[in-house]
């Protein structure tokens, strides 16, 4: 492996940046829904994708901070019914479908977290292009990525506004359904306010059979993450994504 490999845009073990990445932000914040619950003050789409450019452009993409996208967020902040909302770790797909059918919302439902949704974005010192080759890998490279800092202060947000009973839908096929170092884990969860109710649904690939259950260790301490902040907790597991999304 010469030199230019690793000091060049290929050597991150992530993603690289998606292809038109400018072009799909200002897309979708031109299209984002104005309904009353997810009302933002007038937006300005084209300062919201320039505000996001410069959170990362031109930076070392290992060195982000929540300070970098202090900005994006005051101008994009959008909000979303307090009681409404849906957490979840490794099942984004399900939580989405179950949080529509159920009128409630997940952090894809505001402005700023439908803007990032599947997207991939770096940049690098020296340079005002995004690097589309690769981006830092969080268990890879580095932790303190964009991607991953970018998610951390939305769903910290996200879960610390939160009020009556939050749902979180997790992977009852995983042998460990509640995971500490996810996003939920290490962000959403030690966030939640005291007055707080979170239900857990663990619900099992269809095929699969279910490895956790609410009586697993894994949700023992997802149980003693929250009983320190005395958020109260309900589970209920071995559900069916049919049982669970309410067709039999
Ligand atoms: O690490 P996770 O899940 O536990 O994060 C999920 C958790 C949810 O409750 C969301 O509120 O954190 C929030 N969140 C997103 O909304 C989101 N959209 C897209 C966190 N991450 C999000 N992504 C991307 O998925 C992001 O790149 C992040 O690293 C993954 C996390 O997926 P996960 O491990 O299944």
């Amino acid at each position: 492996i010469h030199k230019w490999y690793h000091s060049g845009l290929n050597r991150w073990h992530g993603l690289g940046s998606t292809a038109d990445f400018q072009k799909i932000i200002q897309e979708r914040c031109d299209t984002y829904p104005q309904q009353i619950w997810s009302y933002s003050r007038s937006r300005n789409c084209q300062e919201i994708k320039q505000a996001f450019m410069s959170a990362f452009i031109s930076k070392d993409p290992c060195k982000a901070t929540k300070e970098d996208y202090r900005r994006l967020i005051d101008l994009a902040d959008s909000t979303v019914p307090c009681n409404k909302r849906v957490l979840w770790s490794k099942t984004k797909e399900l939580a989405g479908e179950y949080a529509k059918v159920r009128g409630l919302v997940t952090l894809e439902d505001t402005l700023l977290g439908s803007l990032a949704d599947g997207l991939s974005w770096c940049g690098e010192p020296g340079s005002s292009d995004l690097n589309t080759w690769s981006c830092p890998d969080w268990k890879k490279d580095c932790r303190t990525n964009y991607l991953t800092v970018f998610w951390e202060v939305l769903s910290e947000r996200f879960a610390e506004s939160a009020c009556g009973t939050v749902q979180v839908v997790l992977d009852g096929s995983l042998e460990n359904a509640f995971n500490e170092m996810s996003i939920f884990g290490r962000v959403e969860a030690p966030n939640l306010k005291p007055v707080v109710t979170l239900q857990a649904w663990l619900v099992h690939d269809p095929g699969k059979p279910p490895r956790d259950s609410c009586s697993g260790s894994s949700i023992m301490k997802l149980k003693s993450i929250l009983s320190e902040r005395n958020v109260r907790f309900i589970c209920r597991d071995n559900l069916s994504r049919d049982e669970f999304l309410g067709r039999f």
